[in-house]
């Protein structure tokens, strides 16, 4: 039986490829570190919100809270309106049904899921186009590429914080005559040449749920500049209802609730700390890539402010030594619980991938397919110290040392050791040592 101090000191220091959790050594960590775990607010005061609620007895439906976090997103964007809702995924199709869209909206493979399938809900087709390398957001030349006579909308994505170029977009869809709406859901916060994300294009939706850099617990916002836009988005929040009784558009219920309101001015009022602790988690990966050849951390574009809530990597797998799926695998046996967002791709995803029209696919989507299988996301946020990632550095760098061996390992282990390949499986908790493989070797 080892001692909690040797069994510290076994997992400091993973010298062999032996003494790693993947092949039955004791893991870096034994409380898992997660990419997107919420930053909570002080119990105390956010009690103290809901209790206000409570005894105010407005719950939802446009209540004191709401109202407040709406016009605090709104000012902190500078944008005219913010529309708050349960979600983003729900806040896409308001927008959405509220700009009148029919036919097909581009957007881009390489981004969640819900980007998709909240267009394909409402009975529009999304259409994907290839994303930049180096930013990992909509390249435009390939948008233009997809628009036909059934286009009606261009929806970037702010993948990652990383702002898209919106005058590249803002001009293509003039001079096409489509609208423009951009997934903000990565972005709150950021900034284009110390312009905020929130008043580009025609409407900007922002997410706010648990994972994300601010929350609500669940929550997203609609933000424009556009009063018509606006109002009828408001109206669509609430069953289309308008005044107290009268009815005039199909709605949904997409409203946010006092409670969540609460939660998400207390976020916003941690922000700056939020801000901090990212920005240094993000220094403190860079320079890991710094001295481990063949791993990059995805650059903030040149202009941008980002929120730093995503450190995103690109493992190149002939520098590195181990591709993209293998030092997931191995980082969560270690209690490094990085991810492969957003893999396989929209377009490899059900209904998208058994469409025979070849609808949504019309052109190649080279970086997405490459993007895809080579990059993964590594905890940060607030729940994560600088400390942590230096001793997740030097993993890495031992990984890299040691790769030949490890492949050699790997490959005695006869398939005992499953690679990761897709994050369906995601939440389980690390992989269970593999003891027979001491056995095979
Ligand atoms: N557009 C884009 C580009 C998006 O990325 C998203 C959402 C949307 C639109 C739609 O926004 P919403 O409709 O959700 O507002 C997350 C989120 O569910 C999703 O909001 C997000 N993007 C997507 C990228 O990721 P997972 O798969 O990361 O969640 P989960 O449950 O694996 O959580 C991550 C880790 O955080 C866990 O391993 C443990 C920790 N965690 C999580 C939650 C929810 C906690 O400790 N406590 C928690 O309450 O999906």
């Amino acid at each position: 039986m080892m001692t909690v101090a040797e069994k510290m000191t076994a997992a400091e220091s993973k010298v062999t490829a032996e003494q790693l959790a993947v092949f039955g050594g004791v893991p870096l960590f034994s409380e898992p570190l997660h990419v997107g775990q919420p930053v909570l607010p002080d119990r105390e005061q956010l009690l103290a919100d809901f209790d206000a609620v409570m005894r105010s007895g407005q719950l939802t439906n446009h209540g004191p809270m709401v109202r407040e976090f709406e016009s605090t997103v709104a000012r902190l964007s500078n944008v005219r309106h913010c529309i708050a809702t349960c979600n983003a995924t729900i806040a896409l199709q308001i927008v959405a049904r509220a700009m009148g869209l029919t036919g097909e909206v581009i957007m881009p493979a390489f981004t969640f899921i819900a980007t998709a399938h909240a267009m394909e809900w409402i009975g529009l087709t999304p259409v994907f186009a290839d994303v930049d390398p180096a930013t990992h957001t909509l390249d435009a030349d390939s948008a233009e590429a997809c628009i036909t006579s059934r286009t009606s909308a261009i929806l970037p994505v702010h993948l990652w914080g990383n702002v898209c170029r919106p005058e590249q977009f803002t001009s293509m869809c003039k001079r096409h005559r489509l609208r423009l709406l951009f997934d903000s859901s990565h972005a709150f916060g950021c900034q284009s040449n110390n312009v905020p994300t929130g008043a580009f294009g025609d409407a900007e939706v922002f997410s706010f749920h648990a994972t994300k850099f601010i929350h609500a617990f669940e929550g997203g916002a609609i933000v424009t500049n556009d009063d018509q836009l606006a109002d009828r988005c408001r109206r669509l929040r609430a069953f289309g209802i308008s005044g107290l009784t009268e009815v005039s558009d199909i709605g949904t219920n997409g409203k946010m609730h006092e409670l969540s309101a609460a939660a998400g001015l207390r976020s916003i009022k941690s922000m700056p700390a939020i801000l901090t602790a990212n920005t240094d988690n993000r220094r403190a990966y860079a320079e890991i890539c710094d001295v481990v050849s063949g791993l990059s951390l995805t650059p903030v574009p040149r202009g941008n402010f980002s929120n730093n809530q995503y450190l995103v990597l690109t493992v190149d797998e002939h520098r590195f030594g181990l591709g993209r799926d293998q030092l997931v695998s191995i980082l969560r046996a270690e209690g490094v619980f990085a991810r492969s967002y957003f893999a396989p791709g929209c377009h490899r995803s059900e209904p998208y991938r058994s469409d025979s029209t070849g609808r949504h696919v019309p052109v190649p989507l080279p970086v997405s397919e490459h993007l895809l299988k080579s990059v993964l996301q590594l905890p940060t946020g607030m729940a994560v110290s600088v400390g942590q990632i230096r001793q997740i550095g030097r993993l890495i760098a031992s990984l890299h040392r040691t790769c030949h061996q490890i492949q050699r390992l790997w490959s005695l282990c006869d398939g005992r050791v499953k690679f990761h390949s897709a994050d369906a499986a995601a939440t389980r908790s690390p992989a269970p040592p593999v003891p027979a493989f001491r056995e095979a070797g």
